[in-house]
């Protein structure tokens, strides 16, 4: 594509993020709501007005072409509940099918799949289901034994339905997370009934199970979340720093890899990121974030294994 013209649709596809509009973006960051969030299907809530709509479901068999009929969803969350307002294209409507399903049996028709990765491990992660009946299918490491206590309602309009999904912070054991932190997330959708075709937001290939390729959620701004993944790689480094001081021989790999990260960090903090920064300048700081996350995953990893052989030594 030619620069000139891409300079000039930036602006339109990469808004503010505090301004209302439809985004197309690999993270998204949820604001904490005040107002209570009736789960009725209804997105009339003074939050859904306010929250980034994101979009841009992809082909789950392409994943570089965008899907057709387009799908969009919001997030935003409390402090017991996280929340999901979800809003699908869907020209032929009479063929939907909307039958309701037993629990974790799998609610065939127009379906919506959330998968949350809650400690950002990118290897375990929660699944929900639910179709336009309000099916409920729930499960962990594809494990549908686990069972949440996540509600669901959905509304059938003229050429879109929509769905709000309430999940409370109790289903993971844990309150409302810590402002800035992020989970991997990743929202599917499939069409049944005359209609078959699945699209993904994250491009995670063919298979919906993918969780090395889910997009980000953030609690918070994205101020908040340069902060706290600024604070939390400090935390790391000092750790890490401290384990590697003790190690005889030197794990040079090791050191390798924390310096690089160092480096990237340092880039990234010379980036002013505040609430008012657009998602299009954004984009290029959070890949960086996410080498930097990958690369201390990886070395959180070698250590683990350091430790157990020296335990194994003594
Ligand atoms: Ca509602």
């Amino acid at each position: 594509m030619n620069k000139c013209f891409l300079f000039f649709i930036l602006p339109v596809i990469f808004p503010s993020v505090n301004i209302l509009a439809e985004v197309n973006s690999p993270v998204v960051f949820a604001q904490k709501t005040g107002v209570p969030v009736v789960v009725d299907g209804m997105l009339d809530e003074p939050c859904w007005g306010k929250a980034v709509k994101i979009t841009r479901f992809l082909d789950i068999y392409d994943n570089s072409r965008p899907a057709s009929p387009q799908t969009y969803f919001q997030v935003v969350y409390d402090e017991s509940t996280l929340y999901f307002g979800i809003a699908g294209d869907e020209p032929n409507m009479k063929e939907v099918v909307r039958e309701a399903f037993p629990r974790d049996a799998w609610p065939r028709g127009t379906s919506i799949e959330v998968f949350l990765d809650t400690n950002s491990d990118r290897a375990t992660y929660y699944q929900f289901a639910t179709n336009l009946g309000g099916s409920v299918f729930d499960s962990y490491n594809t494990d549908t034994k686990w069972n949440g206590n996540w509600k669901v309602a959905s509304k059938i309009l003229k050429d879109r339905w929509t769905i709000e999904v309430a999940v409370p912070f109790s289903d993971f054991g844990m309150e409302s997370p810590a402002t800035g932190s992020r989970w991997g997330l990743n929202l599917c959708r499939n069409r049944e009934g005359g209609l078959q075709y699945s699209s993904s937001w994250a491009p995670v290939g063919g298979d919906f199970h993918n969780p090395g390729k889910f997009n980000t959620l953030v609690f918070g701004s994205a101020g908040d979340w340069m902060k706290k993944e600024v604070q939390d790689y400090r935390a790391f480094r000092e750790k890490t720093l401290s384990f590697l001081q003790n190690q005889q021989p030197v794990e040079e790999k090791l050191e390798a890899k924390l310096r690089r990260s160092g480096s990237l960090m340092n880039r990234v903090e010379r980036t002013k990121i505040s609430d008012k920064t657009s998602i299009g300048r954004i984009l290029p700081v959070y890949k960086q974030v996410q080498t930097i996350n990958v690369l201390c995953q990886d070395i959180d990893d070698e250590i683990r294994v350091i430790k157990s052989l020296n335990r194994i030594k003594k």
